[in-house]
């Protein structure tokens, strides 16, 4: 870091101040984590340095000896963790991994079918503003608004009206347990090609603690940074027919050259993924996640759709009489950080919202567990009740820093095992 430092001090203590965030605050946004240091070392490393348009031994540049082991090792661990036949970690983003399968297999004007942004879509699953909204013709499904579930009987239906030719699985912030075979079933009977972007799910994926999109869906995209604890970015995997088609879908359709020090990230928290350790931490996410629900709904909060079989819920402030907007600016005062979030059939704007997101990755790989959740309920629910009360806020803080301290992200080892076995997440070099 000092090299940093003496160049250019602003960035430096940009970053030094993000590490201190990260570490004071409760950090429950569902699509974050903290990567290991393994992973933050790797994505930092020369292989920024290197061009390496096309794929492993098959490269527009010499010199691609070293960024080809490293891809190579990231594709077959992924194969071997997801079961996929064909994989590409490429896509700089999901929404890149999304429209590189779109560009392989559709043509523009031709219908995707995805899940509602307001009922937990994501941007790329054909919303309006995005340009999967723009190059295709778009129909959703949304969830029920008695369940607040996906009705299955009801996905169906549109996709006999409106015949799409892809059907777009998977969500942002959708706390229930995705049935992939009955989409698939619903896709064969219409013929329509299955994509499933499992970015929320992957790491629950990856340790068998979410039934698998595989043998299903045609197409499975995630992001590698979410509940996966790997580097920003993202990763498409295949049934092996379409694997020529995705690869020229993403290179050298809609990207150039690949980012190799990202994908030697990809590697890493891959191989982390393998660990037996990493299967334990999944199970813990869970477990943390439904411990938050059931205290939120003990203290009489909305969870849509009942609970959560996931990573994350969503809570409906409706009953409380607070906004989305008004409850995660709160909480950030009071060293929490959620997102607001839009919840489904919700009368708000999406900068207000009616409802938060909550999430536990960041907090499981700390290392919390079950008691640390009861205290966050707590907190939660301390602020909500006193929402414009600076002194609690300040309160809360402090509690949530004593809190912290005790399992601590980047800096100081934590005194209790951690979820990566003990390794702890403090002993990097960026530290020092
Ligand atoms: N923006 C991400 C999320 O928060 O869920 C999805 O890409």
């Amino acid at each position: 870091m000092s090299d940093l430092k003496r160049t250019d001090p602003e960035v430096y203590e940009a970053i030094r101040k993000e590490i201190e965030r990260e570490n004071k605050k409760i950090i429950l946004i569902a699509s974050e984590n903290a990567s290991s240091k393994a992973v933050l070392e790797a994505q930092g490393c020369v292989m920024t340095n290197k061009y390496a348009e096309g794929y492993p031994r098959k490269r527009y540049y010499g010199g691609c000896e070293y960024v080809d082991i490293v891809e190579e090792l990231a594709i077959a661990r992924a194969r071997s963790i997801f079961g996929a036949e064909h994989v590409n970690v490429q896509p700089h983003s999901g929404t890149q991994a999304n429209m590189g399968v779109y560009f392989s297999v559709l043509k523009p004007g031709e219908t995707i079918m995805g899940m509602d942004l307001a009922h937990g879509g994501h941007l790329s699953h054909g919303s309006k503003v995005n340009f999967s909204g723009m190059f295709y013709n778009v129909v959703s499904y949304g969830v029920s608004r008695d369940t607040g579930m996906i009705d299955y009987d009801e996905v169906r239906k549109i996709a006999l009206e409106k015949r799409p030719r892809m059907i777009v699985i998977g969500a942002s912030a959708y706390s229930r347990t995705i049935d992939f075979k009955r989409f698939h079933e619903i896709a064969k009977e219409v013929g329509a090609y299955t994509l499933a972007d499992i970015a929320h799910i992957a790491g629950l994926v990856a340790a068998g603690i979410h039934p698998s999109p595989f043998p299903f869906c045609d197409f499975v995209t995630t992001t590698t940074h979410k509940t996966l604890r790997g580097p920003r970015g993202g990763m498409i995997m295949c049934k092996a027919e379409y694997a020529k088609l995705v690869d020229k879908g993403i290179f050298p359709a809609i990207q150039g050259g690949p980012l190799m020090h990202v994908i030697a990230a990809k590697a890493v928290a891959l191989k982390e993924a393998m660990m037996p350790e990493f299967r334990i931490y999944q199970a813990q996410i869970v477990k943390n996640a439904k411990q938050i629900a059931n205290g939120l709904i003990s203290r009489g909060y909305n969870i849509v759709s009942g609970g959560t079989d996931n990573h994350l819920m969503l809570v409906d402030l409706r009953n409380k009489g607070i906004t989305g907007k008004d409850a995660e600016a709160a909480l950030d005062l009071s060293g929490i950080t959620v997102n607001k979030n839009a919840v489904p059939f919700d009368d708000k704007p999406p900068m207000i919202t009616s409802g938060i997101r909550v999430g536990t990755p960041t907090v499981t790989t700390r290392g919390m567990k079950e008691p640390e959740m009861d205290k966050i309920v707590e907190y939660i629910d301390r602020v909500l009740n006193n929402i414009g009360k600076e002194d609690v806020y300040r309160e809360v803080r402090v509690e949530v820093e004593g809190l912290c301290k005790r399992f601590p992200v980047y800096e100081n080892p934590s005194p209790l095992p951690s979820p990566l076995g003990g390794r702890g997440m403090g002993e990097g070099r960026i530290f020092k």
